[in-house]
């Protein structure tokens, strides 16, 4: 008993990282997070560091400003990340290149973040013209990545897709209840859920396979029965 009220109700103290370009959302996200606000930013000069209680988890989030000439500086933040959560403008086209290479490519590279997750927050979903989940992925090479990996469509300024990617990244930090809850309302996910988490899938295919086939046995043999006795 001691053993399982650890396991359901410890809480386990994790690092994280909001990357991206300026202008991505990265502030926005980590006080809508935090606050459940729409927080009016300004472009962060330095950092931000908020913790999140969520779940079993309590994520240290690190919001580094991203003005192009303190992005050297992002390394400095590597140490002891266990996830870096990169923040896309999905509607930003132009600056997808720039992205890659000023701070997906030198985390990729970085031996301090060889064993982090990685997320992609695709932002901004809530404007018109963005890119595609695929799109981000094709274009970012992101099917190549050694790091365990998901694309998650969002929108910071109405909440959508948040707490899926939230839910995601526990889970893969160790999060008993976050697995639950990925894996058990398989009918509440959202229809647009990315299909890159491998893992994931074949968890939820299993599960719903394994109670597809209960549900059968279960009618058949009340059905035997029904028949048996009249
Ligand atoms: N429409 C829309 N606008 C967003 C969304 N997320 C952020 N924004 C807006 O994008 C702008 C930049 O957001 P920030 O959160 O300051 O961006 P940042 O990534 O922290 O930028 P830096 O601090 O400069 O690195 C703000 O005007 C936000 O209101 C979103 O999901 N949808
Ligand atoms: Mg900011």
């Amino acid at each position: 008993m001691g053993h399982l009220w650890t396991r359901l109700f410890r809480h386990r103290d994790v690092r994280i990282l909001l990357l991206g370009l300026d202008c991505a959302g990265k502030t926005t996200i980590l006080y809508k997070l935090k606050l459940d606000e729409l927080v009016t930013t300004i472009p962060t000069i330095g950092f931000n560091v908020e913790t999140i209680q969520y779940r079993d988890i309590s994520f240290t989030a690190w919001d580094i400003g991203s003005r192009d000439k303190i992005r050297p500086l992002f390394r400095h933040y590597y140490k002891g990340a266990d996830a870096v959560v990169f923040v896309i403008d999905s509607k930003d086209h132009e600056r997808l290149d720039e992205l890659n290479y000023d701070v997906i490519k030198p985390a990729v590279a970085a031996e301090e973040l060889a064993h982090s997750i990685f997320l992609f927050l695709a932002n901004k979903m809530d404007l018109a013209n963005t890119m595609t989940v695929d799109e981000i992925t094709d274009k970012l090479g992101l099917k190549h990545l050694k790091h365990t990996w998901n694309v998650v469509p969002v929108s910071a300024v109405n909440g959508d897709g948040l707490y899926y990617a939230l839910d995601w990244l526990a889970s893969k930090l160790g999060s008993v209840q976050a697995k639950k809850a990925l894996v058990v309302p398989v009918s509440n996910v959202p229809s647009e859920m990315p299909d890159h988490d491998e893992t994931l899938e074949h968890g939820m295919d299993y599960c719903s396979r394994a109670y597809t086939a209960i549900k059968c046995l279960f009618l058949r043999t009340n059905r035997q029965d029904g028949q048996e006795s009249s």
